[in-house]
């Protein structure tokens, strides 16, 4: 294996001393590889060392998580065959979320549909993708699946300039790690009014409360993150889901221990009920809407 392909998750991971309730999801993690039976896209801005649904699965039992939605990585581009293996392989453990060419055609939605995915992601972040073009992004969001949505990925500095682009989708949004605010500013920052407005001006617009160590530059136990993202989680606790990011892309300085992480859910969603909401009850609403009895 070549030097060059970035280790980015923890090797031993601690066991967390919080328990996920009965059919917790984790509900943002990624593959990678193997390279050697899915290679990855010539235009990848990381090479990763393989992490397989193998290992997803073993940190899903440790960590004490029952199924995991899986979103496919820049790395692997428009080719989603390493993500649909791996739900094929998860024993029915997993759906995803699909990177695709907006060009696809209905059929191949059907096929990724079939395979497990539930939604395509759209990613504008300018050092994973080369262009992000939003009239197509549009046209196949109109086009979508019965069911599925749209999830966003950017950074709080182009949230206004993308508002127009947010409310021209005509399915349901879920917003990446909150559009990246900067936390150090608090609950009442200036990023988290504006991610509030966001939400308030349709109520079809999710989010993800994840990746404190993406957004806290202070590090753990990360308490500008919990600060900033338990008010958030309080008041939009029915459109609001968890995931671990694993196997962290990019993450090589300051990588994080999924035991800690997991050990943030309490400081965020410190009710069981607000617990159950976060990592049951929204996602299945998302992923298996049909155990919910309100689609397929
Ligand atoms: C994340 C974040 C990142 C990467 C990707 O698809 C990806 O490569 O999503 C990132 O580097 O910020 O959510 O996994």
């Amino acid at each position: 294996m070549s030097e060059d392909r970035i280790l980015s998750w923890h090797s031993a991971p601690s066991k967390p001393r919080f328990t996920p309730p009965p059919g917790a999801i984790d509900a943002h993690c990624h593959v990678f590889g193997p390279m050697a039976q899915f290679p990855f896209s010539a235009k990848a801005k990381y090479l990763p060392q393989d992490a397989g649904p193998d290992k997803l699965f073993a940190l899903r039992d440790h960590l004490g998580f029952a199924r995991n939605v899986i979103v496919q990585a820049s790395c692997h581009g428009t080719d989603n065959a390493a993500t649909l293996h791996a739900i094929a392989v998860s024993e029915g453990k997993a759906r995803g979320v699909a990177v695709v060419d907006p060009a696809i055609s209905e059929e191949e939605l059907h096929k990724l549909h079939e395979g497990g995915m539930r939604g395509i992601r759209f990613n504008f972040l300018k050092r994973l993708v080369d262009d992000a073009p939003k009239d197509k992004f549009i046209e196949v969001a109109r086009r979508l699946p019965a069911g599925w949505h749209v999830v966003i990925y950017f950074e709080a500095d182009i949230l206004e300039e993308l508002r127009p682009f947010m409310d021209a989708i005509p399915v349901p949004l879920v917003i990446d790690h909150m559009g990246r605010p900067d936390v150090s500013q608090g609950p009442d920052g200036a990023d988290m009014k504006a991610f509030r407005k966001l939400l308030d001006s349709r109520d079809d617009i999710w989010f993800k409360a994840t990746c404190p160590d993406r957004l806290d530059p202070a590090g753990p136990p990360w308490d500008d993150f919990a600060r900033s993202v338990a008010p958030l989680v309080a008041d939009y606790s029915d459109r609001v889901i968890w995931g671990t990011d694993w196997p962290h892309p990019n993450m090589q300085d300051a990588i994080p221990d999924d035991g800690s992480l997991v050990d943030m859910i309490p400081r965020i969603a410190p009710t069981q009920e607000l617990q159950r909401k976060l990592l049951v009850t929204n996602p299945t609403l998302l992923y298996w809407p049909e155990e919910m009895g309100t689609g397929s």
